[in-house]
Formats: C-alpha cells, structure tokens, sequence
C-alpha cells in the first residue's frame, strides 16, 4: 500500500514576500529531497488562530504536517519524521545518525533562538527606548554563534559528513539573518549557498515563491 500524500500548511500570505524565510521551507525542501509529493493548504493569520488550526497546531502556527490520521507541527519534527520514513536525510549507520540529529537540534535550539531574538528585535522593538541599547547584544549573541558554527564547518561542505537533516536545517535557520553578519564568515556564506544550489532546494523554493507572486513555479 502506498502512504498517503501528506498536506502541509503554509501561511497564505507570507510577511517574507516569497524570500522562503517562513518554516514552511524546511518540510517543503526535506519533502523534495526524499521525493515525496505533497499538498499545501494555505492558511490565513486568522485561521491559524482558530479552533480548527489549533487542533493541529497547539500555538496557531505554520507549519503543520498531516498525513493520514498522523498530524504533526514543529518544522523540525516534521523534517525528522521524513528523515525517519525515506532514505536521503539521514545516514544508515547509527553514531553517523546520531550526529546528524544533534545538528538537527543545534541549529533549532542553539542557533536559531538567538537568530530569532535579534530578528524580533528588528521587526518589533524599535521604537523601544532600550532598543538601541539592547540591539548590540542581541547581535553579538548571533556572531558568537555565527563564530563557533564557522570554525565548526571549516573547510567541510556539510557539518557532519554528507548532507543531512541537519543541514537542512541550519542553512534555513541561517537564511533568516539574510546575509546579516556573515561578511565576516565566507564559509557560511558558501555553506548556505550550497544547500541553495541543491535542486530540492530550488524546486521547494520556487513552490512557496509561486504562493507569493501567484504564478505557477518558473512563471
Ligand atoms: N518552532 C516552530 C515555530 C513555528 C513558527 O514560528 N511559525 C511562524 C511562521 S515561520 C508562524 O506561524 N507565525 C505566526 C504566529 O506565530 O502567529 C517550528 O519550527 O515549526
């Protein structure tokens, strides 16, 4: 029996203008890396927050994953469980797995949450009195980050071996600053760059890009 096809969520109208920085990105890129067709079900901020949405997704967020009666939330959930049920994501052997999986977790939990706190600050907090002295710390938290990853990957193209979840992740989670502070690390830049250039990539990225402009994919 084959599995059914799985359908996503993800925002109808995206505050990134098509750029592919909302988490829909990440299970849309695992999706098309393991070759598994999907549907979108493109949700509105106020659908999000209703109680429908809220069934799926406990915080009234993108992105949700169902597949049959399975409904899961947490993009990096969702990019596990694919990893998980198709070959491509995640190495065989289980010490190569196991290192992949806690860059999985790095990039979510140690390298995003600064990522994030800096870009809120940017978006939400300006008109803040503490705003400009609170913004430098924000941003140095991001380029200790920045550093430690950087030194980290070196001369390597992927973090641990061949190209996993857990770059998957990380290239999105880097996606975020849009090229903020990475002047000073070209071997990001290029890390980044490389998991763009990869044709799953491309093709997920044309697909959320085809929501904003509302032409089909390369139209
Ligand atoms: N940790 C969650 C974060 C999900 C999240 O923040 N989603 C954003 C879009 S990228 C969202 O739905 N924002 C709207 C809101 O929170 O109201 C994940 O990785 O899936």
């Amino acid at each position: 029996m084959t599995d059914p096809v799985p359908t996503i969520t993800a925002f109808a109208r995206s505050p990134d203008r098509g750029r592919g920085l909302a988490r829909d990105m990440r299970v849309r890129w695992a999706l098309e890396e393991v070759g598994q067709p999907y549907d979108v079900r493109l949700v509105s901020f106020q659908e999000m927050k209703q109680p429908a949405h809220r069934a799926l997704h406990p915080f009234g967020q993108i992105p949700t994953y169902e597949e049959g009666d399975l409904a899961l939330f947490e993009s990096g959930a969702i990019v596990f469980h694919l990893a998980e049920r198709h070959a491509g994501l995640l190495p065989d052997d289980p010490k190569a797995r196991a290192r992949a999986i806690s860059w999985m977790f790095a990039a979510l939990n140690t390298v995003e949450p600064p990522i994030v706190e800096r870009g809120m600050a940017v978006l939400f907090e300006k008109d803040k009195s503490w705003y400009a002295e609170r913004l430098p710390l924000l941003e140095e938290r991001v380029r200790v980050r920045l550093g430690e990853l950087s030194s980290r990957l070196g001369e390597a193209d992927w973090l641990a071996g061949a190209f996993s979840a857990g770059d998957l992740l990380m290239v999105t989670v880097l996606r975020r600053l849009n090229g903020w502070g990475l002047d000073a690390y070209p071997n990001l830049a290029a890390y980044i760059a490389r998991g763009e250039a990869r044709p799953a990539y491309q093709r997920a990225f044309a697909e959320q890009l085809a929501v904003f402009t509302g032409k089909p994919p390369g139209g």
